[in-house]
C-alpha cells in the first residue's frame, strides 16, 4: 500500500467553499473551544482562525469557557502566544458568527450562549442531532483528533504547515492520541507526518515537560493516598481540584498502574463534581458508559477510551456531595460489572504470602 508522500489520501471531502459560504453575511467570527480546553481544542481553534483570516474581509478570535489549568496546556498557550480570550470577557453582540471546534451545540461542555447558533462545527466526537442544523458541520468520529480534520482544511487552502501553526497542530494530535497510540487512525498518522517537518521540536519539548508548581505535587500526594483499586479498576478521589482538568490528567496517569484496565477520577471544582474515566480497552464506548452512570444527575460525553462528566452540586451540602460522589463511583463499578473482590489502597504494603 504505497502512496506518494504529501499527497493527501481521500479522507472525507474537505468542503472549503461550503465552510466559507457559512460565514456569509458577517465579518466577525468567534471560535469557541470546549470549556477547560485541551491542546486538541486549542490548536484546532487556532488553525480555524488562521484559515478564516485568509478569507476576504474576515476577522476571527478565539474564546473559551472555564480554565486552562494543566501546566502543559498553560505552557502551550504561553510559548505559542495563542490568542485566546475567556468568554466572560467576550461581548457576543460584537460577533456575527460562532464556530465550535472539538465540541458541538447542545453538548454541555461549551459556552455557546443559548440564544446563539453555531455557523460552523468541526469535531471528532459522535455527531449530535443539533449539529445537523448548523449551516456547516464536519464531524468525523473516526479521527483521533480534531486537529487532524483542521490539518486537511489548511492543506486544501494551500496554507503552509509551518511555525506556530504546525507546532500547535502536531502537539494537539500527539497529546490527544498519546503519541498516536490511543484512538488514532491512519488519518491522524498522515496529518502528523505532514505537520512534523514544519513543527518546532524544541518548543514541543518545552511544552511537554513544563515546570510544575508545588501545588501540583501536593495534589498528587493527596490523590495517591486516596486511590483504591477494585480488580482492574483504579478509583481516585481527588477532593477539591486546583483546576478542572486535573481529573483528566490523573485519570491518564492512574491508567498506567500495571494490571489496570480502567481508571476513574472524581473531584470537585467550584460548584461541580467532575469525573474523568480512561480505559486501555479499545472500543469500550467509555462515553456511553459514563453517560449511563451519570444519568440525570449531570452531563457526560466522550469517545471510546476516554470520557468526562460534570455533575452540578451547588445545591448540596458537603456531606451530600460526598455521598453523591460515592454513589457515582458505585454506579460505575456496577455498570462495569466488576466482581466485588477485595480492593485496596494504592499505597498499602503488599499482602505477604503465607502470613507473617
Ligand atoms: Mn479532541
Amino acid at each position: 500500500m504505497t502512496r506518494q508522500t504529501g499527497e493527501p489520501r481521500a479522507m472525507g471531502t474537505v468542503r472549503l467553499s461550503e465552510l466559507k459560504a457559512a460565514l456569509r453575511g458577517g465579518t466577525r467570527l468567534l471560535i469557541l473551544t470546549h470549556d477547560n480546553p485541551d491542546p486538541d481544542a486549542l490548536a484546532s481553534a487556532y488553525a480555524l482562525m488562521r484559515l478564516v483570516e485568509t478569507f476576504d474581509g474576515m476577522s476571527a478570535r478565539i474564546g473559551f469557557g472555564g480554565f486552562v489549568g494543566r501546566a502543559e496546556n498553560r505552557t502551550m498557550v504561553r510559548e505559542l502566544g495563542l490568542p485566546i480570550t475567556p468568554t466572560r470577557m467576550v461581548s457576543f453582540e460584537d460577533v456575527d458568527h460562532i464556530a465550535l471546534v472539538d465540541t458541538q451545540p447542545g453538548s454541555a461542555n461549551n459556552s455557546l450562549p443559548e440564544d446563539r447558533e453555531a455557523a460552523i462545527v468541526i469535531d471528532h466526537h459522535p455527531l449530535r442531532d443539533q449539529t445537523r442544523l448548523a449551516p456547516f458541520h464536519d464531524v468525523r468520529a473516526e479521527c483521533g483528533a480534531t486537529c487532524t480534520i483542521l490539518t486537511r482544511y489548511l492543506q486544501a487552502a494551500g496554507i503552509a504547515l509551518e511555525g506556530m501553526l504546525a507546532t500547535a497542530l502536531f502537539y494537539g494530535i500527539q497529546s490527544e492520541t498519546q503519541d498516536l497510540g490511543r484512538e488514532a487512525t491512519e488519518d491522524d498518522i498522515e496529518a502528523s507526518l505532514a505537520l512534523y517537518p514544519g513543527a518546532d521540536r524544541a518548543l514541543i519539548s518545552r511544552i511537554r515537560y513544563p515546570d510544575l508548581p508545588t501545588a501540583y505535587f501536593r495534589s498528587l500526594h493527596r490523590s495517591l493516598e486516596r486511590t483504591r483499586t477494585r480488580g482492574p479498576v483504579v478509583i481516585s478521589y481527588l477532593g477539591f481540584l486546583d483546576y478542572p482538568d486535573l481529573v483528566a490528567e490523573l485519570a491518564d496517569f492512574y491508567l498506567r498502574l500495571r494490571g489496570s484496565l480502567w481508571s476513574f477520577c472524581i473531584g470537585q471544582f467550584q460548584d461541580d463534581v467532575l469525573i474523568s474515566i480512561r480505559t486501555s480497552l479499545p472500543d469500550a464506548a467509555a462515553g456511553d458508559l459514563l453517560h449511563r452512570v451519570v444519568g440525570a444527575d449531570g452531563s457526560a460525553g466522550g469517545h471510546g477510551m476516554m470520557a468526562g462528566a460534570r455533575i452540578p452540586v451547588g445545591e448540596l451540602s458537603a456531606e451530600d456531595t460526598r455521598l453523591k460522589s460515592e454513589e457515582l463511583v458505585n454506579r460505575f463499578i456496577k455498570e462495569l460489572g466488576v466482581e466485588d473482590e477485595a480492593g485496596g489502597g494504592l499505597l498499602d504494603p503488599p499482602v505477604s504470602e503465607g502470613g507473617s
